[in-house]
């Protein structure tokens, strides 16, 4: 097997029975394609157990997310259909290791689009924006590790909900907007879209730059998460997350540890 393979096959199994694993880097040199090649292949092992993808997010897109993590390039992941949630919905918080919980702005695909067409104006490419919440859960020790195993582990990419799609032509200037994100109804942080890139609209030109150097497609009606406006906080085991971005609205997820009484009375 290749070197890629033996890494994806690690991290598949990690996020499949939730338990940490060391850092790539701590016992390998891993470059960045070796990084990417790994994460295309743990993909295609979720593909050929019938997972679909369903669209890419970006990565330390925002001073506050790199400052966090200490990794300060833009880096993309896959999304699929088994990590996407309804608002509202439950989480199950056993199925992840450490995970946390960062503010989104996600972006329907109008067309295919890539890296030869960054300079396409953004009402052709994008159908609509949308306040969403995404769940990172490192499947390494402590949440700790260098860009070529956030990269390998597809960017921590867990769980993924989106809120009420607003027509692009319809939502305006999304340069300053305030994000804020609630657990239980107490504010855990809170910033401004310009966070992201300075406009999470350059997440669209950004995303098909890193997708065409990287072995990426942006296909219409798939989705982009543009990156944390904030720092991510953690996940609690039981209660309501909910982010909320002026003039887009608000999006949300309840979670559990199964150890609550509407668990138990199921049983
Ligand atoms: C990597 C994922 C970063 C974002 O929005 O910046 C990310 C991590 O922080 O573990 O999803
Ligand atoms: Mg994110």
């Amino acid at each position: 097997m290749t070197a890629d393979a033996v890494f994806a096959a690690a991290l598949d199994t990690a996020q499949r029975t939730a338990t940490a694993i060391s850092q790539l880097s701590a016992s390998a040199e891993v470059d960045l394609d070796t990084a990417y090649a790994t994460q295309h292949a743990l993909i295609a092992r979720r593909i050929a157990r019938g997972e679909r993808l369903t669209g890419l997010k970006l990565g330390f897109t925002s001073q506050a997310k790199a400052q966090q993590m200490g990794v300060h390039d833009v880096i993309v992941g896959s999304l699929t259909d088994a990590m996407r949630l309804d608002d509202g919905a439950l989480f199950d918080r056993r199925s992840a290791i450490h995970p946390r919980i960062e503010p989104e702005v996600a972006y329907l695909l109008a067309a295919d689009f890539d890296g030869s067409e960054v300079d396409r104006p953004l009402s052709e490419v994008v159908a609509a924006v949308a306040p969403a919440l995404e769940i990172i859960d490192s499947r390494y020790r402590d949440f700790r590790f260098s860009l070529a195993d956030v990269v390998a582990d597809n960017t921590s990419a867990a769980a993924y909900v989106i809120g009420p799609w607003t027509p692009f032509v319809q939502a305006g200037a999304l340069d300053n907007r305030a994000v804020r994100l609630e657990v239980d109804g107490r504010i855990s942080a809170t910033g401004s879209t310009a966070a992201i890139l300075g406009d999470p609209g350059r997440a669209v030109a950004a995303a098909a730059r890193l997708a065409s150097h990287h072995g990426f497609t942006l296909r219409a009606g798939t989705v982009l998460l543009a990156g944390a406006a904030t720092a991510a906080v953690p996940l609690p085991d039981h209660g309501m997350v909910e982010a909320t971005i002026t003039g887009l609205g608000r999006v949300s997820i309840h979670t559990h540890d199964g150890s609550d009484s509407l668990e138990k009375g199921s049983r």
